[in-house]
């Protein structure tokens, strides 16, 4: 009697990107790291906790809805909610990124924070600020954008807030590539990685009644 492999109800997305694409501001050695053991972990692990349980026929996202807040669904929570954090997340960079958006996102961040260079610092300083884990969100809020932290796992999507870019800002994130200097990590996404194509299409998604992410 081994002990059972669990492979479902969730899989590991694919990566959008080989695991070189985002060098050198991210490595091939963070990337295979950070989505191979560390995102994998989080699917596995709510693999496990699941299985037992009713919430196997679920969805992630109604897993993560129906288990926020509750200090006994906690590990199911925070495995779900990374799980989901970190698939968003890939999409949210690819090479030769970041820079200026063009489009919806551009009109948004003009109109709701006065100009790009407001964004930048304000997204730069909630990613900064940020003590201990946790992540960075360009959010939709009506249909106004939005810069909010969160801590270790949580995310907006519990508060009826539609994501439209994130960076995770754990350790684990950047400091193969960047040791203890996480600003260079932030300035990096924005002026280098950050997917705005993407950023697009979750604006489209807060305007229509149903998200593509889900
Ligand atoms: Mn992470």
């Amino acid at each position: 009697m081994g002990t059972k492999k669990i492979t479902g109800p969730f899989k590991l997305p694919s990566l959008p990107y080989n695991d070189n694409a985002l060098a050198p501001y991210l490595s091939a050695q963070t990337l295979s790291f950070h989505y191979g053991k560390h995102h994998q972990t989080y699917v596995t692990k709510l693999n496990e906790l699941v299985q037992p349980t009713v919430l196997e026929s679920e969805t992630l996202e109604g897993i993560i809805k129906q288990t926020a807040g509750q200090p006994d669904k906690a590990p199911i929570f925070n495995n779900a909610a990374q799980s989901w954090n970190h698939s968003f997340y890939w999409k949210c960079m690819k090479a030769n990124g970041g820079g200026k958006p063009n489009g919806a996102v551009a009109n948004k961040i003009e109109s709701s924070f006065g100009g790009y260079d407001k964004f930048k610092e304000a997204f730069a300083k909630a990613a900064l600020t940020q003590f201990g884990s946790g992540w960075a969100w360009l959010v939709s809020d009506k249909g106004a954008l939005k810069v909010i932290k969160t801590q270790n796992a949580d995310t907006p999507i519990v508060s009826g807030l539609t994501p439209v870019l994130t960076l995770d800002v754990w350790e684990h994130a950047y400091y193969l590539d960047y040791q203890n200097r996480r600003s260079d990590y932030i300035q990096a996404f924005l002026d280098h990685l950050a997917n705005w194509d993407f950023a697009n299409e979750n604006i489209s998604c807060a305007a229509s009644s149903s998200c593509c992410q889900k």
